[in-house]
């Protein structure tokens, strides 16, 4: 009997014993994966999880996040993760900031500093893009960082490397759209393109390439004390009938090796890897909005000659009218049959 006891327990402890195996067994394998493999962004949040789906943390920033990027930024196996925020709801506006894996801020930035360098407006600053590359060629990674100012102007482009160190600055008069980067002559070093508006140059859409190791400075036509930029090229577009009062480089993208700028306005600036025209192309909402322009511009202009033909042709039926009235009551000498 009593070994028929003991038999039993054996067993239950043995169940209880797996169980507890299973149960623990991935939560600890869970707890070893810290790094985080993917994060959630939900308005002013960011959550991290782990490789198996885990959530390692949670944060509020207080600020909209507008962009990150999840990358290793120091080589040591994990990722880092990077946010830039909007101007609103909090009170930390264009900010940048650097979390490690384990959701510990590294640095953090604020785009807006220094704008009384360039342009006197306020540091209310947006962060819109966050690109991660080996810019300089030496196996590090650096972060491009496009942020403008809330409600006006200017952009900024900033080149941290990985410890949050300024390695360039670059100024624009007007909102940088788009930004990428790219080796576009195909010589083994990177280019940063950007495409935008210049609001001093009377809202033109412009597109420009710079080089990372010396884009230090402000873009034409300048003003403050800020040293002038040194572009690749900096390409001014002209403005069109369909966007009169201004427009601006809305996309840069690659088709083949030609460079393509594709304006607010609808029409596609082609470019070879220096730069030069290689034609433009137009959409069709582009085409039709010239047509409705020119269409009004037909009325515009045959409206008035068509009013005084037809304002002629009623005083004439009008005359003839009258006449034959007066007549009938008398009032006009009787033509002589
Ligand atoms: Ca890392
Ligand atoms: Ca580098
Ligand atoms: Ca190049």
């Amino acid at each position: 009997m009593k070994r028929k006891n003991r038999d039993r327990n054996s067993i239950i402890s043995l169940i209880l014993i797996i169980g507890f195996l299973e149960v623990c067994i991935p939560s600890m394998v869970g707890m070893a994966n810290v790094d985080v493999v993917k994060i959630t962004i939900e308005g002013t949040s960011i959550t991290a999880f782990n490789e198996g789906g885990r959530v390692l943390w949670i944060k509020n920033l207080g600020n909209d996040i507008t962009c990150h990027v999840l990358t290793d930024l120091n080589k040591d196996g994990k990722n880092e993760i990077i946010v830039g925020t909007g101007y609103k709801p909090g009170d930390k506006p264009g900010y940048i900031y650097v979390f490690n894996s384990s959701g510990t801020e590294l640095w953090e930035y604020k785009t807006g500093t220094g704008c009384e360098r360039v342009f006197h407006h306020s540091d209310i600053f947006t962060v819109t893009h966050i690109l991660v590359d080996d810019l300089d060629n030496d196996g590090k990674k650096e972060i491009l960082v496009n942020s403008h100012n809330v409600p006006w102007y200017p952009a900024r482009l900033l080149l941290f490397d990985a410890n949050g160190a300024i390695k360039q600055e670059y100024w624009h008069p007007g909102y940088i759209f788009d930004v990428k980067i790219a080796d576009i002559e195909g010589d083994g070093y990177k280019e940063i393109i950007g495409g935008g508006t210049n609001n001093d140059l009377g809202h033109i859409p412009v597109i420009f390439v710079l080089n990372p190791q010396i884009m230090n400075g402000q873009a034409p036509p300048y003003c403050g004390n800020f040293p002038h930029a040194s572009e690749k090229y900096y390409k001014k577009i002209p403005l069109s009938e369909v966007r009169k009062e201004g427009c601006s480089v809305k996309e840069i993208s690659f088709d083949g090796d030609r460079l393509v700028a594709s304006t607010e306005d609808g029409r596609f600036f082609y470019y070879d890897s220096n730069m030069n025209s290689l034609g433009v192309g137009y959409s069709d909402w582009y085409i039709q909005q010239i047509e409705k322009i020119k269409e009004k511009e037909f009325y515009a202009k045959t409206y008035p000659l068509i009013l005084t033909i037809v304002s002629i042709i009623l005083s004439i039926i009008g005359g003839v009218f009258l006449g034959a009235f007066l007549e009938r009551k008398g009032k006009m000498p009787k033509r002589k049959k």
